[in-house]
């Protein structure tokens, strides 16, 4: 009868244990079968209530009962623990070989594009890159070049004065001067940079962006100065176009010269971009006035040479079909995210 009872309650214990699906159902089963009130522990009190002879049967039996439990209660906690710390290990995962998301990349101003592009171009061609301080003495920007304090060309540049002596370079001419001023020839360099000009409308910028060149050596002749403009717009413009030069006057240049391309938005047949001209003004150039020789040191009848000077803006424009010189300086990304 006895035996029965116990063998009834291992069975229910033992189902109570293996049905225990995690580590808190387990206890609260242990709890019911094994705690101080548990079940089990209620067998042990009927021990007084037995005979002298049964009693030591009895409490081996409950006992044996009470090992095989807590053993099952052990297998199982080990069991569920193993399960529970896979199901953390599965749920926490992290798949190191998913590629990142990529960080959205900015991109270089249109301007520095240009710039870089035609500095590259005219490297590739042999000249260094020089340059040169943006507040300038009124020699190198003026004297050095042709332009003594009371010629009539000043007015040309439309000058900021800073002080006394002090002007915000209106040409990057100026980096060319003190170039000249510590160097001997031969001098092959472009002057890239900022340059300034009290003007300010729709088509001009009180800053804006210049490259300039400077060649100087034995016997450069106007056809050396033709042969490198016409090798630096087919590479800019991506194909050969056809070139004029216009005769015109600069300070510092004797001949000068203003250079014209093909329309690049016409093909030369006149449009609104060309002025129906089929012509587009692109730099101004010639050979380097021997005044300007002079007033570096050089032995004008030893060297010549040629210069060139060109706008940025003008040729990102054309470039990229940019229809206003302010896009460059609003810096809405809706138009600098295009390049
Ligand atoms: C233009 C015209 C020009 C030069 C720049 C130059 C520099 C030295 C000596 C002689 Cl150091 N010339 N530069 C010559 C002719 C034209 O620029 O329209 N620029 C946007």
């Amino acid at each position: 009868m006895v035996s029965t009872e116990l063998a009834e309650v291992r069975a229910t214990a033992l189902a109570a244990v293996e049905a225990a699906e995690d580590l808190a159902a387990l206890e609260a089963v242990r709890v019911v079968w094994l705690g101080k009130k548990g079940k089990i522990s209620r067998l042990m009190q009927r021990m007084g209530r037995l005979s002298a002879d049964e009693r030591p049967a009895f409490g081996r039996a409950v006992n044996e009962l009470k090992g095989e439990v807590s053993g099952a209660l052990a297998t199982r906690r080990t069991a569920l623990k193993r399960a529970e710390g896979a199901a953390r290990l599965a749920a926490e995962r992290i798949d190191v070989t998913l590629p990142g998301r990529p960080p959205r990349l900015g991109s270089l101003h249109p301007l520095t594009q240009t710039r870089r592009e035609i500095e590259s171009i005219f490297q590739r061609m042999g000249f260094a890159v020089e340059r040169g301080p943006e507040v300038e003495s009124d020699y190198y920007n003026f004297e050095a070049l042709n332009l003594p304090p009371d010629h009539p060309a000043r007015d040309m540049q439309d000058t900021f004065y800073v002080g006394p002596g002090r002007v915000l370079r209106t040409h990057t001419s100026s980096v060319q001067g003190r170039v000249m001023a510590r160097r001997e020839p031969p001098i092959q360099i472009i002057a890239p940079g900022r340059v300034y000009r009290r003007d300010s409308d729709n088509t001009h910028s009180p800053m804006f962006h210049q490259i300039e060149g400077l060649l100087v050596d034995r016997e450069v002749s106007f056809g050396d100065l033709k042969g490198v403009l016409q090798s630096f717009i087919n590479q800019i413009f991506g194909r050969p176009l056809p070139l004029r030069f216009r005769p015109s006057y600069f300070p510092f240049t004797e001949p000068s010269a203003e250079m014209d391309v093909e329309c690049v938005m016409c093909g030369g047949s006149g449009c609104r971009v060309c002025g129906h001209t089929g012509w587009l003004e692109i730099l101004g150039c010639g050979m380097v006035d021997p005044n300007v020789f002079d007033l570096a040191g050089y032995d004008t009848s030893r060297v010549s040479g040629f210069a060139f000077g060109l706008g940025i803006e003008r040729i990102a424009m054309l470039k990229h079909a940019i229809p206003d010189l302010r896009l460059f300086f609003e810096n809405d990304v809706r138009f600098l995210e295009q390049f």
